[in-house]
Order: C-alpha cells, then structure tokens, then sequence
C-alpha cells in the first residue's frame, strides 16, 4: 500500500508529459541464446499462429498474415534498398511483425534478433557459425537445406562458390511438413549455406565500423555497403550466409520474387541490423534521435536526400510513418528496446 500514492504520481506526470505514456513498459528484445527453452519455444509456436491468420494486405499470393509480410517486402523491394531510409523502413517492418505476433497470436515476449558476430569464424570456411543455437531443430529454426546442384550458370547470376544447400529445410520447426509459403510461387522453406560469406561479412570488426561512423548519412552508406560480393556487408551476412543462392533469405536483389522474408529467420537477422543501429543511437541519443540522411533513389548518393518528415509505407502491415517517429523506439509509433549499451 506505501507504493500505491507514487505509482499514482508517476502515472500523472507521464500523462501530463504526453508521448512517455504511449510506451511505458516496452518489450525487451534479447539475443536469441538468452532466451530459455520455453521462451524459444512461444516464439516459434507464434510463428507457427501467424500462418494460421488470414492475410488482410490483399497483395497477390499472400493467404495468410505470415505471408502478408513478405509480399509487402517484396513489393517495396525496389525502393527500401540502398536509400538512407532502408534502416528505418526495416525497422518499422520488423516491429510490425512483432506487433503481429504480440496481438494476433498472443506472445508475450518481444522479437529476439540473432547476433550473427558471436558465431563468425576467422576460418572463413568454418561452419561451427552453422552449429549455433539458431539453427538447433529444437530449439531454433533448423539448419541448411539439401544440397542442389546449380547446372545452369543463369541460375548464379552472382557467380557465388561454396555452396552448400539449396533445397528444403531438412529439419526443425519450419520443415516442408510443418510449413508452407504462398506468395511468390511459395513452397517449402529453402537454405543454402555458403561459410565463407557468413564467417566474412558477419564479423565484428565490421559491425565497429559500422557503429563508429559519426552520422546517419554515414551509418547507413556503411551498413549496406555496396550491392557486390567484392566488399562484404553486414547486411549480406544472415541474407547470402544463409540464403545462399537458392536459399529464400538470400533473394534480396530485384531478381523475380524479392522474397527476403519468407525465412523466418529474417527477422532475427533484421533484428540484429536494428539493435546495431540501436546501440549506435545510443552513443548520442540527443543528435541521434533526431537525425538522418542518404537517398531517396537507390545508389543515388549526389541526388536528393531523404530527411525526418520523410513518410514511410508498409502497405496495410501498420499506418504511415514518419523517420522521425521511426528513429525513436519508444516514442508513439514504436515501443521495445533492447537489453544492452
Ligand atoms: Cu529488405
């Protein structure tokens, strides 16, 4: 009872001070290893809810609301990509998601995101990164695809060595038994390992240098590189590491389909990307809640610049909003934060 008069003030300031009350008690987004068995598993059961929902994004080939996510991802995929609102957009897609798991499926966790920089080799052709906690058939997502043999060179336009799957999910919770897709010729959950690219591109070393850039326009120019396999880019890691070439996380360039989030890894992937940015944030929360940059065009780094009332689209996933709501994680649009920095 001696708690109850300043809880009660706590609740009128709140109030009287606007936005802090919209997100007072925001989900905490963890590593996925530090989630226990049982946590893991309400996820993955989540996952397995949303398939049961029906989609409303009334996009072609979305039958249910898992499927909504990746058809308004691929619809957008020519203009999220390579623009300096490509960070904030996949922000708001992936609290979207968890949102959706939240309210329609009953989870009461948040969206964990998957550290891909604890599990890279400085062996670029180890695949221990492939023994991680996250592709555990149990307690994860499952592991690789079977191996596909790629006889046409068309079908590697990219021209990418060692892979090492291709074909369905041989085991864990998203199995061709236990999970389908529709959108975009849909099919069984496909991965194709490529070692080298995980062990390369997910290094933390480049995670640094991503985090010491000294402003937004930077930041996002160095989190997605350059659309090549000539330099790696920590955004490449989860989506070429995983996806490989036949694999459905790798599909992110404009090729037919576009279907990065048909995996439901991508979402752990992008998550890892957002608590980057994040933690970033974090080092100067002042400048940085209140500050972006880089194209609207994709790649079109002398053209216009986006800038903070910038509205973004993600289809009937959730209503318009600004960079500059997005840039806040616990302001009026988003509500979660992470348990580091
Ligand atoms: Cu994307």
């Amino acid at each position: 009872m001696r708690l109850a008069k300043p809880l009660i003030s706590l609740a009128l300031f709140q109030l009287a001070s606007g936005a802090a009350v919209t997100c007072s008690n925001p989900p905490i987004r963890k590593e996925w290893r530090e989630l226990s068995h049982q946590e893991k598993k309400e996820y993955i059961d989540a996952v397995h809810c949303l398939v049961t929902v029906d989609s409303i994004s009334g996009l072609d080939g979305a039958v249910n609301r898992f499927d909504d996510f990746q058809a308004v991802h691929s619809d957008q995929t020519p203009s999220i990509h390579w623009v300096g609102h490509f960070a904030l957009w996949h922000r708001y897609f992936v609290a979207s998601y968890e949102k959706a798991l939240r309210d329609e499926c009953g989870y009461a966790g948040a969206q964990p995101y998957w550290n891909w920089s604890l599990d890279a080799s400085t062996d670029i052709e180890s695949t221990a990164i492939f023994e991680s906690d996250i592709f555990n058939a149990c307690h994860g997502f499952g592991g690789n695809g079977a191996y596909v043999e790629i006889t046409d060179p068309a079908d590697n336009p990219f021209n990418l060595t060692g892979r090492t799957g291709g074909g369905c999910v041989e085991a864990g919770p998203f199995t061709a038994d236990k999970f389908q897709l529709h959108h975009a010729g849909g099919g069984c959950l496909k991965r194709d390992f490529i070692p080298w690219i995980m062990n390369t591109f997910a290094q933390q070393s480049l995670v640094d240098h991503v985090q010491s850039q000294p402003d937004y326009t930077s930041f996002a120019r160095a989190l997605e590189n350059i659309p090549a396999f000539t330099e790696p880019n920590i955004h490449g890691s989860g989506h070429f590491g995983v996806g490989g070439i036949l694999g459905t996380i790798g599909n992110q360039y404009e090729s037919p389909g576009g279907t990065t989030p048909p995996d439901p890894l991508f979402y752990l992937h992008h998550g890892n990307l957002d608590r980057i940015l994040w933690e970033w944030q974090q080092q100067d929360v002042e400048t940085r809640l209140h500050q972006v940059g880089g194209p609207i065009e994709p790649m079109n780094y002398s053209g216009v610049n986006v800038t903070l009332d910038l509205t973004v689209n993600i289809g009937a996933l959730a209503g318009d909003a600004s960079l500059e709501q997005l840039l806040n994680t616990r302001g009026d649009v988003l509500c979660y934060t992470y348990n580091t920095a």
